[in-house]
């Protein structure tokens, strides 16, 4: 077996096409490095960024390239779906986030109403010196200018709605919503510029990619998802031992067999004898992504981090 399967390690992947042809398709789309230009020409006028990753891969939904974006700028990390990630693991990053003097918090931005309120709270610490030095000289500051940043479908739009009170931003369960870069004054302490998710064009190791594609912050209409499937099921069998064999209640199987055992379960058939894995393992990414296995994080803390967080 292939570990890593899905192979994103390079600036584009071949696919194998109805046709079996095999074309090149490209994870960094054009509106990407548009964004990213749209970004470093708002940055001037912002005082902060608030990066948003995703609690359940907060390694793997880092995205290097904003932090050097962002160079000197004031930073809030906030987790986001903490209500679906492994309660443990996110006190560890958080933990491990804080001992790297990163300001950090974790949110469920679908159920507590003062998530809102949580980051408002987190982005004026994180500026309250700067902030204090303008009361010393008698300026009274004006409304903290923040922009929200982060990868695909991370909650970027969803956090500006839930602090303004208001879904005037459009957010959706798939990447690449939003267009544009919006600024909102949600509240009034605090304004807010949404941004298109953005990737990098190159990941470092097999693994982000796999990640980054089984929680769904990559287009998979362009992707293989029985790659995916497999991969994320390597993982899960990995971090979380026995978890999907209880599930699916299933003998000790490799990921292709945990997809047969998911077929056979679910009764997804091509014929009478022939099980349908393609099936199996779009079920799977959606029960996955909706949570249906539990709360899990994909990355654990004591795995190899990188040093600059
Ligand atoms: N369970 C859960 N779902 C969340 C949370 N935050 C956001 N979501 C969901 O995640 C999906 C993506 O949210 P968006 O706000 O559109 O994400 P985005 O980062 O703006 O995405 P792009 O604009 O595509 O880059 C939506 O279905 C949200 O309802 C959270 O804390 N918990
Ligand atoms: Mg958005």
């Amino acid at each position: 077996m292939v570990i890593y399967a899905l192979g994103l390690n390079q600036e584009h992947f071949l696919k194998k096409e109805k046709g079996k042809q095999m074309v090149k398709v490209q994870w960094y789309p054009g509106h990407m490095e548009k964004a990213k230009r749209g970004m470093l020409e708002k940055l001037k006028a912002v005082d902060m960024i608030i990066e948003l990753r995703d609690a359940r891969m907060p390694e793997s939904s880092r995205n290097p390239m904003l932090i050097q974006m962002a160079n000197q700028k004031p930073r809030l990390i906030v987790l986001s779906k903490m209500d679906q990630a492994d309660p443990v693991q996110t006190e560890l990053w958080l933990k491990k986030l804080q001992s790297e003097n990163v300001s950090c918090i974790a949110v469920d931005l679908m159920r507590d109403p003062g998530c809102g309120k949580k980051i408002i709270q987190a982005s004026l610490n994180v500026m309250k010196e700067k902030r204090d030095r303008q009361r010393a000289k008698g300026i009274n500051p004006r409304a903290v200018r923040a922009m929200a940043a982060g990868i695909p479908n991370v909650g970027k739009s969803t956090m500006i709605n839930r602090i303004a009170g208001k879904n005037t931003l459009k957010a959706a369960d798939k990447p690449g919503v939003t267009r544009s870069l919006t600024w909102l004054h949600a509240d009034k302490e605090l304004d807010l510029l949404d941004t298109p998710g953005v990737l990098w064009p190159k990941f470092e190791d097999e693994k982000t990619g796999s990640i980054l594609a089984a929680l769904g912050s990559i287009n998979d209409d362009i992707l293989d998802k029985k790659m995916i499937a497999m991969d994320a099921i390597h993982i899960i069998q990995d971090l979380y031992p026995g978890l999907l064999e209880d599930y699916y209640e299933s003998g000790e199987v490799n990921p292709n067999g945990m997809l047969k055992a998911i077929a056979e379960k679910r009764h997804f058939k091509l014929s009478d004898d022939v099980l349908d894995t393609k099936r199996a393992a779009e079920a799977f990414l959606t029960d996955l992504r909706h949570g249906k296995y539990g709360r899990l994080t994909l990355e654990h803390v004591n795995e190899e981090t990188s040093e600059d967080m």
